[in-house]
């Protein structure tokens, strides 16, 4: 395996700068109140927690942190995701696996590049129903979650001077996607002009989950020669199993293929990092949604580390 020891940091965000809707801050805390820890220590992993990650000191003033073209909060999310990028960084290099829980898909501008910092050759799964790879051209919304990719691969060239320490870090060739269904015209260009590995929920329904990983696994890692990143977005689960969440889209992945990518990601023993991102409890339509929400985001990371090898 990639990693030494057994040991996860678990790496809390409770950070929504990335996007609209309040409460996307809340999910670290409802995962950790959930059991997260000792789930995790029952796989027989060590587990480091150190709190969760405290941002507000990095928070620009109400006036300070003006649109950037069509970037809201650029500042804000800029001094966050550096921050987490050193974190996550550490992490690695003491030969820990860190599970950073957000918090908004923006966090991942923080843990691809902190990773990447560590394991310059590494490859990244993202599990979404978005490819989160606008510009900040391209953007629909200024919602910075629907672009962190475009900063670590260079496809927001030339890089805002607010995001100038994002290092290009990933090659577009490195990079698989499963579950995509909700793109962009631009994301779409992005896609198919870097000749991206990408893999939509037509492609899951036409192959099954098994090839879809097998060839993703293929294309970006032959010969696991890799160190992999899986960076999951629960929207990419169907709203049924994962409905507390801000950008929901039907059509997603079914309790089993969420679990089964992570499991297969798992078995080989490559995987050294993993982001579990976008879980709201508030906004789940009854308690029982915010339950079904956090119940799949546990399962995912324990499938992530092992639960079901026999
Ligand atoms: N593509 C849309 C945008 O850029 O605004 C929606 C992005 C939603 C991103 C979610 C977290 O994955
Ligand atoms: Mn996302
Ligand atoms: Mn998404
Ligand atoms: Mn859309």
């Amino acid at each position: 395996s990639a990693l030494k020891e057994k040991r996860v940091a678990i790496v809390g965000c409770p950070f929504s700068g990335g996007q609209a809707r309040g409460g996307v801050d809340f999910g670290p805390e409802h995962m950790i109140n959930a059991g997260l820890i000792d789930q995790v220590k029952e796989l027989g992993w060590d587990v480091t927690f150190e709190g969760h990650q405290q941002f507000e000191q990095l928070k620009p003033a109400a006036n300070e942190d003006p649109d950037v073209g069509r970037l809201k909060n650029p500042r804000y999310v800029s001094a966050v995701t550096k921050a987490v990028s050193g974190v996550v960084e550490k992490h690695c290099k003491r030969g820990e696996f860190p599970l950073t829980v957000g918090g908004d898909h923006s966090l991942a501008i923080g843990t691809v590049s902190g990773v990447m910092a560590a394991y310059p050759d590494a490859c990244l799964v993202w599990v979404d129903a978005h490819a989160d790879i606008n510009t900040p051209h391209s953007t629909p919304s200024g919602n910075i979650h629907g672009c962190p990719l475009s900063f670590v691969t260079g496809a927001a060239e030339p890089c805002p001077d607010v995001f100038s320490w994002v290092p290009k870090c990933l090659p577009f060739e490195r990079i698989a996607y499963i579950g995509l269904r909700d793109l962009d015209p631009v994301e779409k260009q992005i896609l198919r002009e870097n000749n991206v590995c990408a893999y939509t929920m037509h492609h899951v329904d036409k192959y099954g989950i098994g090839r879809v990983v097998e060839m993703a696994l293929e294309r970006i890692n032959p010969g696991l020669q890799r160190p992999i990143h899986l960076s999951f977005d629960v929207d990419a689960m169907d709203p049924a199993v994962a409905p507390a969440t801000g950008t929901p889209v039907r059509g997603g992945l079914t309790w089993r293929e969420g679990m089964y990518i992570c499991e297969a990601l798992h078995e080989t023993g490559k995987l050294v990092a993993m982001d579990l991102m976008e879980v709201n409890p508030v906004l789940g339509a009854s308690e029982q949604e915010v339950q079904a929400t956090v119940h799949a985001g546990l399962s995912l990371a324990r499938c992530a580390l092992g639960e079901t090898l026999l």
